[in-house]
C-alpha cells in the first residue's frame, strides 16, 4: 500500500541444507508478513518455471548431465533473468522472501570442488539480500528427518561438504538461526528479524549488490 509503506521492500533470503526447514519457514513467514500488512511475495531459486529453470530441473532429477561449471553458470543465469523483476518489486514496496539464493549457488558448486572465488564471480552485481537467515543444522540431523527425494545433491556425504562451504559465506546480512529448535521457535526468531529489516528498508535502507 501507499502512505505508511511508501519505502522499498526488503530482500529476505532463507538458506540452509536440504531438509533444514527452509520451505515451510518461508511460507509461514510470507503469510505472517501479509497479516502484518506488509506487501510480500514468496520466491524460490532455482526458479524451475523458466526455460533455464527447466534445464536445471532436468539436471537435478538426473535426467541430463552437465559440466559442473556449466550448471553453475546456469543457476546463476536463472537469478540474473529475474534481476530486473526483483528490483522492480522491491522498488514498488514489495518484500521478497526467497528460498535459496547465491549462497546455495556457491556452496553447492564449491562442494563439488570448484574454486570458491570462481563460483562467486557470476553473482557479483545481483541485488544483495538485506537479511540472510541461515537455518543451521548438521547434515546428519537434516538427513535423519527423512524425506530426501531422489535429487542429485540429496546425499549425506555431499550435504556435509555443502555445510562446510556455507560457513565460508557469512557476510554482513547473514544471521544464523538454530534450526534444531521447534518449528514455532524458529518461526518466532525469523519473524522478529524480518520485521526489523522490513522496517529498515521501508525507511530508506539502501539496496546493496552482491558481494
Ligand atoms: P531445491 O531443493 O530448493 O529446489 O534446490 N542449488 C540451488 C544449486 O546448486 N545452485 C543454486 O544456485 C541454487 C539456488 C540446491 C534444488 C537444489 O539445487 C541446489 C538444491
Ligand atoms: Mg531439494
Amino acid at each position: 500500500g501507499a502512505g505508511a509503506n511508501a519505502g522499498r521492500g526488503a530482500l529476505i533470503v532463507l538458506e540452509g541444507l536440504d531438509r533444514s526447514g527452509k520451505s515451510s519457514q518461508c511460507a509461514q513467514l510470507a503469510s505472517f508478513l501479509e497479516t502484518q500488512g506488509v506487501p510480500v511475495e514468496a520466491w524460490r531459486f532455482p526458479d524451475r518455471t523458466t526455460a533455464m529453470g527447466q534445464m536445471i530441473s532436468s539436471y537435478l532429477s538426473c535426467q541430463t548431465s552437465l559440466d559442473d561449471a556449466a550448471i553453475h553458470l546456469l543457476f546463476s543465469a536463472n537469478r540474473w533473468e529475474k534481476r530486473s523483476l526483483m528490483e522492480a518489486k522491491l522498488k514498488e514496496g514489495i518484500t521478497l522472501v526467497i528460498d535459496r539464493y547465491s549462497y546455495s549457488g556457491v556452496a553447492f558448486s564449491a562442494a563439488k570442488g570448484l574454486a570458491l572465488d570462481w563460483c562467486k564471480a557470476p553473482e557479483v552485481g545481483l541485488p544483495a539480500p538485506d537479511l540472510v537467515l541461515y537455518l543451521d543444522i548438521s547434515a546428519e540431523m537434516a538427513a535423519g528427518r527423512g524425506g530426501y527425494g531422489g535429487e542429485r545433491y540429496e546425499k549425506l556425504e555431499f550435504q556435509k561438504k555443502v555445510k562446510q562451504k556455507f560457513k565460508l559465506l557469512k557476510d554482513a546480512a547473514w544471521q544464523n538461526v538454530d534450526a534444531t529448535q521447534s518449528i514455532d521457535s524458529i518461526q518466532t526468531v525469523i519473524r522478529e528479524e524480518s520485521i526489523k529489516i522490513v522496517n529498515e528498508c521501508n525507511s530508506g535502507r539502501q539496496l546493496m549488490q552482491m558481494w
